[in-house]
């Protein structure tokens, strides 16, 4: 393993006043994204959207360090046959991918689910690797309910990215962690930190056990904030502090960064919660975005599958882009939103 190598891709991933565009919605996913917004999901009509949004200079030059894809889109061409990984590398922002192959139930486990994605990842690496991947994503799905998680749950998913995240080094790819606790229950924020608390210690345990490199991994995690259906909201200076503090008992300082997932916040809350983050400042990692919806239901709004839309799509995932590129600095203020709007 090229250690330096790794670790110089894992800071460049998390350059301050930049983020990770996760544009790696499986073809399930993606489709429920394009039905919300009229458009049927065929082959043409994703590579159209995601053209859209690799071929948005000011956003992808400024403010995007890394793009997450999937493995469709890592083999298609722009419309004038410009490899997408290509029009990526053109901006000045590095390919990865994701290579877990979504979540199954957890045997004897009830509401819980296990990432798959092991059996042959190391061939599958070595192919991303030829195709220009430079990292690589799994994640990991933790939800809190009634009786869960349980360490069964913790200890398969944790191993498992592990596991994965050792393959990665030894391809030569840098490995982005995704440990998601869901905001989709009715816990507060405390539940939350514990629960968050608890996967973080374990996560680090097993990438150790696994001999895996910190210098060069990202961690990509949940922000500490309350479930969806709780009706004790936690406020903006809360979400940032609560989150720096488990990141502070659970994280190594080796680390280069944490990249953090948007997990169903409202853009602007994503945004805010950020740079609230950031404002703390003092701490040993760069702390940044890796955001899917947060970055994207602007635009999938403004295109709506027409092409006389692209370029107000493109000026939506630009301002959503700086927005969050300020917030990575602790340089964003809701006035800016305002202004644009
Ligand atoms: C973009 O969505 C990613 C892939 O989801 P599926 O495998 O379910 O299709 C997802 O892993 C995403 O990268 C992260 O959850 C971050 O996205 P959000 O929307 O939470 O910021």
């Amino acid at each position: 393993m090229n250690l330096s190598e790794l670790n110089k891709v894992a800071n460049a991933m998390v350059k301050p006043g930049k983020g990770i565009l996760a544009a790696d919605e499986s073809t399930s996913t993606i489709k429920k994204r394009f039905d919300a917004i009229g458009v049927e999901s065929s082959a043409d009509a994703r590579r159209d959207y995601r053209e859209l949004l690799f071929g948005s200079a000011e956003a992808m030059k400024n403010h995007i360090s890394g793009v997450i894809l999937y493995d469709e889109t890592i083999r298609q061409n722009a419309k004038d046959g410009t490899p997408l990984v290509k029009l990526i590398e053109k901006a000045g922002s590095l390919p990865g991918i994701k290579v877990d192959q979504g979540t199954k139930p957890l045997s004897f486990s009830p509401g819980e689910v296990i990432t798959e994605g092991l059996d042959g990842l190391r061939e599958r690496l070595a192919e991303y690797r030829g195709l220009g991947a430079k990292f690589a994503k799994w994640r990991a799905v933790i939800d809190i309910g009634e009786g869960i998680p349980s360490w069964n749950c913790i200890k398969a998913n944790m191993h498992a990215l592990a596991r994965y995240a050792a393959l990665c080094q030894e391809q030569e790819i840098v490995p982005i962690v995704e440990p998601e606790v869901l905001m989709d229950g009715a816990h507060d924020a405390d539940r939350c930190y514990a629960v968050t608390e608890w996967v973080l210690k374990t996560l680090y345990v097993e990438l150790f056990e696994t001999k895996v490199a910190l210098e060069g991994t990202v961690l990509k995690p949940n922000m500490v904030i309350s479930g969806k259906k709780s009706a004790k909201r936690a406020s903006v200076e809360e979400v940032a502090e609560k989150t720096v503090r488990v990141l502070k008992a659970c994280v190594p300082s080796a680390v280069p960064g944490i990249a953090f997932l948007s997990g169903g916040q409202s853009e602007e809350e994503a945004t805010a919660h950020l740079d609230a983050i950031n404002r703390i400042g003092g701490l040993p990692w760069k702390l940044t975005f890796s955001y899917g919806r947060a970055l994207q239901a602007a635009p999938q709004k403004a295109w709506l599958g027409k092409a006389e839309n692209v370029a107000a799509a493109q000026r939506a995932f630009a301002h959503r882009a700086r927005m969050n590129g300020l917030a990575s600095e602790g340089r964003w203020s809701a006035t800016l939103e305002k202004k644009a709007a």
